[in-house]
């Protein structure tokens, strides 16, 4: 079977002319273990709440997984799936891409993301575990992942804060194959991988990678485990290419005809490519059915569980929300504009997360041992710890990139709305995993508090410039600057409701509430809404978060000079963008527009039209109080009418 595996995975790539045969030569027994024996999966039911969850960490490797669900009888991968991989358009690309084909369970390439992720998706199953019983959630998490994975640094806040909380049902299997691209890795790292995970609390066992026996005792003893664990494998790049094995010549290009012929006979295989023979085949996708008949029995499970809670599970199976989430959220809304009070954005964010969770179950956060500042957690959001999974608040520790991926992993999983916090300057140690989640269009929230040069004397580290204007730069990722706590609920309402990633960015400072009139829809919602406007518009002021009070100022000050300038404000511009044209049309106006926001320009010409048109800050900022830097940059209300009036005085002059 395993043998079969390897010439998919060779033959495959030979075909593409691009690809990376010797991981999946190297893992082709390992992984034909797992499938055959361990893994708890049905091919004919993928989504299978209760499966195991399989991550192949080692992206690049991905032939090998095309071909485990190709052969164990995944009905989305038919061989000319397997013989279309990397070919433009093939669901079968280059990595293992989420949504492509139904056994991706992540999406992997960028090395240790994977591990990472599947730390988020362990944890995941003891909460959903803890709530519903293990009856229903009882399934462990496997990932394969390379001397790569374990060299990248989130690797090491993965296995930390798993290793801290006692993840017991996920493995670890390495391929300890002591070559990557370069050569040996001898030549860049000596680690001991074993002690280190033992360090983190992991239980270890070392195996030869190439030997099934061993490998179904390795495999055993990490289902028994207490611990997560690693199972160091060792084996070889490429095996079974005579003149390529156990060299990184194996890694990242086809074998070559010749050799591929010289590895039929030294592993006896005389088939075709893509020919398996019927009594492997059969072999394979039994392997494939294993699972059918614990599926049946959790099926039964299910029915028996009792209406109301049944509901429940399949609701938070599904991702959807419960009918009363919208009616809270109003209410919430109704109240604060009832009751007018200045308030940091980070706290209306707060108010936000914890009217949430009052009607949202699924609703799980965290920081990165920034909960005070960041406000990531409301009252009614009980602590997890690794004793109790039935908290809803993880502490994350200061491990950004690894939560942020956690995060991934939580989303992926299932029957949770993740989200979690830190400062808006340290985004930048979250980006790669934010990036995949955008990537992948899945329901993570990124909470970035500290939003701008107004978190003063912390300085220039801690003040963001440039991440708004990146972070927009992502496709598929909804960046939220809201104003006040009523564009905060709204906001937050927007991202649980959707189905893609956001990262609702607040301010650390006290603001003016700027929403002070009820409102049919949520007008954040629409991305960006006329917030303050008469009948004559002679210039528009775009603004987001704590710089639409600013602006509201700035046109009290543009009026006394006889200038009427509407307010327009910005919180979402990817929701913007995807209103239609009569709105954002009659939203922008026709008159000259003018941006301010506490941040980088870069960007927002698209609305200005002009980059002298643009209030931001250009450079690093400085440690001293918010106000102080606001001032030094020209963003106080007078600095910033006075430059309007300087550079429109003739245009207005005549409007006036
Ligand atoms: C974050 C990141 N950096 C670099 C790469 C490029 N890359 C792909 S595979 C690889 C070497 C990985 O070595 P290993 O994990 O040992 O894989 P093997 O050679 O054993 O297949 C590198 C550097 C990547 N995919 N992701």
């Amino acid at each position: 079977m395993a043998t079969a595996l390897r010439f998919l995975a060779a033959d495959a790539v030979e075909r593409a002319g691009t690809g990376h045969p010797g991981m999946p030569l190297g893992m082709a027994d390992l992984a034909t273990s797992l499938f055959a024996r361990h893994l708890k999966f049905d091919a004919s039911a993928p989504k299978w709440p209760d499966r195991d969850r399989f991550v192949l960490s080692n992206g690049h490797g991905s032939m090998l997984l095309y071909g485990l669900l190709h052969l164990t009888g995944y009905a989305d991968v038919p061989l000319e799936e397997v013989r279309n991989f990397r070919k433009a358009g093939a669901a079968a690309a280059g990595h293992p891409e989420y949504g492509h084909l139904a056994g991706i369970e992540t999406t992997t390439g960028p090395l240790g993301q994977g591990v990472a992720t599947a730390v988020g998706m362990a944890l995941a199953e003891r909460m959903l575990s803890a709530e519903f019983g293990e009856d229903l959630v009882d399934h462990r998490t496997w990932v394969f992942c390379g001397d790569g994975c374990l060299m990248e640094g989130v690797s090491q806040e993965a296995i930390s804060l798993a290793g801290h909380l006692r993840l017991h049902k996920l493995t670890l299997i390495f391929d300890d194959n002591s070559t990557t691209i370069d050569g040996a890795t001898a030549v860049s790292t000596s680690d001991d991988q074993r002690r280190r995970f033992e360090a983190s609390g992991w239980a270890t066992i070392a195996v030869d990678g190439h030997d099934p026996e061993a490998i179904d005792l390795a495999l055993t003893y990490a289902r028994a485990s207490d611990r997560p664990t690693l199972i160091a494998a060792r084996t070889k790049i490429g095996f079974g290419a005579p003149s390529k094995q156990g060299l990184s010549a194996a890694h990242g290009s086809p074998l070559g005809g010749g050799e591929i012929e010289a590895m039929r006979k030294s592993l006896g295989w005389s088939h075709a490519p893509f020919e398996i023979p019927e009594p492997i085949a059969t072999a394979w996708r039994e392997a494939g059915r294993r699972g059918s008949a614990r599926r049946g029995a959790w099926l039964k499970r299910l029915a028996a569980v009792e209406p109301a809670r049944r509901a429940a599970f399949e609701r938070r199976i599904s991702g959807r929300l419960d009918a009363a989430v919208e009616p809270a959220v109003r209410d919430a809304i109704a109240e604060r504009v009832a009751k007018p009070t200045a308030m940091p954005v980070r706290q209306g964010s707060q108010i936000a997360t914890g009217v949430l969770a009052s009607v949202m179950p699924e609703l799980v956060g965290g920081s990165a041992d920034l909960t005070s500042s960041v406000l990531s957690r409301p009252d009614n959001m009980p602590l997890l710890t690794r004793d109790d999974f039935g908290g809803r608040h993880i502490s994350f520790g200061v491990r950004e990139h690894g939560m942020a991926a956690a995060l991934n992993g939580i989303a992926l999983h299932g029957g949770f709305v993740p989200y979690a916090g830190t400062y808006l300057t340290f985004s930048d140690y979250a980006r790669p995993a934010i990036r995949l989640a955008a990537l992948m269009g899945i329901r993570t929230i990124f909470l970035m508090s500290h939003d701008s040069i107004g978190v003063g004397e912390d300085g220039p580290t801690h003040q963001p410039i440039e991440h708004l204007a990146s972070l927009r730069a992502i496709p598929g990722l909804k960046v939220y600057r809201p104003a006040d706590a009523v564009e905060a609920l709204e906001c937050w309402y927007d991202a649980v409701a959707g189905q893609c990633p956001s990262v609702m960015v607040v301010a650390r400072q006290k603001v003016p509430q700027v929403r002070l009139a009820a409102s049919e829809v949520m007008l954040s919602r629409r991305g960006a809404y006329l917030l303050a406007g008469g009948t004559r518009r002679d210039l528009t002021l775009l603004a987001s978060g704590s710089e639409v009070g600013l602006a509201l100022e700035t046109r009290e000050l543009l009026a006394k000079r006889g200038v009427e300038a509407a307010v327009v404000s910005m919180p979402c511009w990817e929701v913007f963008a995807r209103q239609d044209e009569a709105y954002r049309t009659s939203v922008l106006g026709e008159a000259p527009r003018f941006a301010i926001e506490a941040a980088s320009p870069f960007g927002w010409e698209r609305y200005t039209g002009r980059s002298d048109h643009i209030f931001g800050v250009e450079t690093f900022g400085f440690s001293g109080p918010g106000p102080v830097v606001y001032a030094h940059f020209g963003l106080t209300p007078a600095a910033i009418s006075e430059r309007i009036l300087r550079l429109t005085g003739v245009a207005l002059k005549a409007a006036v």
